[in-house]
């Protein structure tokens, strides 16, 4: 196709991808996939005739279309393009992507601002569920600058509120069913409080914990035995054959490393390590270290009562995440997550796919 298509690009929380919208796209998955990896760059390593950043973080994509659902204003789909393999996935949901969606609406006319801030209402289509995303339209418009800070962003932006309703972004909390599960002779806590993540003690693996992500990625017996542990539990988590997808994502935990936080993580996403950590990955974890008996409970430090904000520490520092659960059902029930984000519109134009 030499024609181009109308695609903003915006740093979504850590993160960075294009943003379409659905009615810009093919509607035919295959042909929009196949689409979406010429303009990404996919399958090329170094994604050089393309527009994706040669990471996982940077290879990412947003449709976005009017709701048919009553009281929600738009739907996102996130699609994740592998690098290096002719993969576009919608088997995870992106938090970090997902910071970016409300100002885009409203940049694109699907929801009008309102005087001083805006809250779009969204429902994210891989998972199904509803989040409320707020912030700064003093002029009509989304303002992206402010004092906000996130780790692993220089600088400060303006603020984005995401709030996740009803029943938290996942919709079962302890996919196997079990409360810790031991596959390979280690054990680990499987939880989906918006993205499916292996939790598992880095010292089961020998690690501190606080390694770099330079040292966790050299580590190739290490790595070899995280993909090992991730099959396994993939296939018990319901997941299937996990081998050509893109989750669950294995999170290794330790004691927090500083006085403030709650647990110390390294998440494989789930080939390269996450230089920061993933918003739903966090909301997980979180979620996984307040339950009873689950691996890393012991090494969270939880917040004094009346607190639900959680410090999920990652390589570049912390992400704050809000976790309220009822943990006298069994299912324990999500009752809120929350997380500030920020994001920021890099360009609008049109991209001329490969
Ligand atoms: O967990 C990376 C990211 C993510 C996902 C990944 C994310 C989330 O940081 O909500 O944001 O885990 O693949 O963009």
């Amino acid at each position: 196709m030499s024609d181009g298509i109308r695609c903003m690009q915006m740093r979504g929380g850590t993160s960075k991808g294009a943003y379409f919208l659905a009615s810009d796209l093919p509607a035919g998955p295959a042909e929009r996939d196949d689409l979406l990896l010429r303009v990404m760059g996919s399958p090329d390593p170094r994604q050089i005739d393309g527009i994706g950043g040669a990471h996982p973080l940077t290879s990412k994509v947003a449709v976005v279309s009017p709701s048919a659902t009553d009281g929600v204003d738009v739907d996102y789909l996130f699609l994740q393009v592998v690098v290096d393999q002719p993969v576009v996935t919608d088997k995870q949901n992106c938090g970090n992507i997902l910071a970016g969606i409300g100002p885009f609406a409203v940049e694109r006319g699907l929801v009008a601002a309102q005087p001083e801030q805006t809250s779009v209402r969204i429902r994210m289509v891989n998972t199904d569920s509803i989040v409320t995303a707020t912030f700064p339209t003093p002029d009509g418009r989304p303002r992206y600058s402010g004092d906000t800070a996130i780790d692993g962003v220089p600088g400060t932006a303006a603020p984005i509120v995401l709030n996740f309703e009803d029943d938290g972004p996942g919709k079962n909390v302890l996919p196997t069913g079990n409360i810790t599960d031991t596959f390979n002779g280690i054990t680990v806590t499987c939880v989906d409080n918006g993205m499916p993540v292996v939790v598992v003690a880095a010292s089961s693996f020998g690690k501190t914990g606080y390694e770099s992500v330079k040292e966790l990625e050299a580590d190739e017996e290490l790595n070899k035995k995280v993909q090992e542990l991730r099959l396994e539990a993939g296939k018990a988590m319901g997941l299937g054959d996990v081998s050509g997808t893109t989750v669950p994502k294995i999170s290794l935990v330790a004691a927090p490393e500083s006085g403030s936080g709650t647990i110390a993580t390294r998440t494989f996403i789930p080939v390269r390590v996450h230089e920061s950590i993933g918003v739903l990955g966090a909301v997980s974890v979180g979620t996984a270290v307040m339950l009873p008996g689950a691996v890393g409970s012991d090494l969270a430090v939880m917040p004094p009562e009346g607190s639900h904000r959680l410090s999920i520490e990652h390589p570049s520092g912390a992400l704050q995440v809000e976790v309220e659960l009822d943990t006298t059902t069994t299912p324990p029930k999500v009752l809120r997550s929350g997380v500030v984000r920020t994001a920021r519109k890099l360009f609008d134009g049109t991209v001329f796919p490969r």
